[in-house]
């Protein structure tokens, strides 16, 4: 941990690193442009007063009022556009140049073994292009040449499985494949705000979550072709060819159903090379740190590795001083995006509350939101299709009467499990933890708009 966490002024200074107010403009660019009926509707049933003031943000036309300029016809309706190019890999806009992920400052000694951070404030839906996914590099990242990448498959000793075999990645892309989306989270996400608020923004606080399409051949696969013996091997260990060695212990029940992905495929392409190019594993609903990238080794076990990255890392320290090993599960979590801590609402009136809940345990069963720092709660809308192990994006209709309040989003997945405030999971868990924090975000609304990050118990 790190003291510069704890200096939100340094961060305050230069806002253009961190504020999300694209989407809160386009929150009211959308309520202008075409959503009427609906905002009507909402309004309805929201408050009558409050209605009419919202729908008073939308800017009348001119000539009853307005800029007279905007009738005039722009460059881009009268000449020539810019034509394609013969070749390229196309780019965002030039004005999205905010849209960034983003290291904490002072957060790491070194660029190798640090983290970027998504920025879930200005994200639609629940795909990450994959340039804006999350970065974990324990010792940098490569760009490995895929020809010269193997995987090998082995046995912990003669007998674990028939054949221990080499895979080239051609070898493996042509065996049957699967595509499937799930969101993947760090172990330590959030992992700072378990003291204290550290950081000002959902990109800090919960930007180590990222969501893709996973391209790959199921493990399971592998092992089989191997021959594994699935009832003598119980554990598989998973090896990266990067310079942490980063190795990881994965039980075989959490394989034998498919789910376990060794993956070379993201969002319709290759893997990015930050993200474990040409091959990682996908282990759904587990922390991230099992989802070892730069794969080159499987090894199927009788017995869990203990390996240095579960018995010196990734365990959770309980109040009572005992460290708790291999609860790799990340649980039922939310985060409201929008508004969240450094956007500025733009005026009172209507707001869509919006945000991403998901469960490593399931499906989302559904989310509710308060604007009063939990006294009263609403069921927010899920976006379909809700799927198993992936990001659901929830939404709600808010009218902002201009006054201070509390936002804050609870998820239940469909195992019954609910988001614990932070006063439950201090009782249970303590504040000295790093990994596992899935209690339910705070967001304070301030009268000035400034929305701000802040825990209530
Ligand atoms: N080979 C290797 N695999 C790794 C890591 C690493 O440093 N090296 N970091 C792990 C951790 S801690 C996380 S959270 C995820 C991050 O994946 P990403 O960089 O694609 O977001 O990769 C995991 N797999
Ligand atoms: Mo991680």
């Amino acid at each position: 941990m790190n003291t510069h966490w704890l200096n939100p002024g340094r961060l305050r200074r230069a806002p253009e690193n961190f504020l999300g107010r694209a989407s809160l403009q386009t929150v009211a660019h959308e309520a202008r442009a075409g959503r009427r009926d609906f905002l009507r509707n909402a309004f309805a049933a929201a408050s009558g007063a409050a209605a009419s003031a919202a729908l008073a943000q939308a800017n009348p036309l001119p000539p009853s009022g307005g800029d007279p300029n905007i009738l005039a016809l722009p460059e881009h309706s009268k000449g020539l556009g810019q034509g394609v190019a013969s070749e390229g890999y196309g780019k965002p806009s030039q004005y999205e140049a905010n849209l960034q992920r983003r290291q904490s400052p002072g957060l790491t000694q070194t660029t190798q073994s640090s983290v970027s951070f998504a920025p879930l404030q200005s994200m639609f839906g629940i795909v990450t292009p994959s340039g804006l996914h999350f970065e974990r590099h324990h010792q940098g990242w490569w760009d490995i040449d895929p020809s010269r990448h193997r995987l090998m498959v082995n046995g912990s000793e003669p007998g674990m499985l028939k054949t221990p075999m080499v895979f080239t990645l051609d070898e493996i892309m042509r065996l049957p494949s699967v595509s499937r989306f799930h969101f993947i989270e760090c172990g330590a996400n959030t992992g700072m705000e378990w003291g204290n608020v550290a950081v000002p923004t959902a990109q800090y606080s919960h930007g180590m979550l990222s969501c893709s399409e996973f391209t790959g051949v199921p493990l399971i696969t592998l092992l089989e072709m191997a021959g594994a013996d699935l009832k003598k091997g119980r554990f598989v260990l998973a090896e990266g060819a990067d310079g942490s060695s980063m190795t990881r212990t994965i039980p075989l029940s959490q394989i034998l159903n498919g789910e376990v992905l060794v993956a070379y495929g993201q969002n319709g392409e290759m893997l990015r090379p930050e993200n474990g190019y040409p091959l990682r594993l996908v282990v759904p609903g587990i922390q991230g740190v099992s989802w070892v990238k730069y794969l080159r080794r499987i090894e199927l076990g009788d017995k869990p590795y203990a390996t240095k990255d579960e018995a010196i890392h990734y365990m959770d320290l309980m109040p009572n001083g005992l460290h708790r090993q291999y609860t790799s599960i990340q649980e039922c979590k939310s985060v409201v995006t929008t508004p969240s801590g450094g956007q500025v609402l733009l005026d009172r009136g209507y707001y869509n509350i919006t945000g991403l809940a998901w469960s490593g345990r399931g499906k989302v069963a559904r989310v509710d939101v308060s604007v009063d720092g939990g006294r009263n709660w609403r069921a927010a809308r899920l976006e379909a299709p809700v799927m198993s192990k992936c990001l659901s994006r929830f939404n709600l209709d808010w009218v902002w009467d201009g006054q201070p309040a509390i936002i804050q989003s609870r998820a239940t997945d469909d195992s019954g499990l609910a988001q614990p405030s932070y006063r439950q999971s201090r009782a249970a868990r303590g504040t000295r933890s790093i990994y596992h924090n899935n209690s339910i975000q705070s967001w304070l609304v301030q009268a000035n708009g400034e929305v701000k990050n802040v825990q209530v118990s």
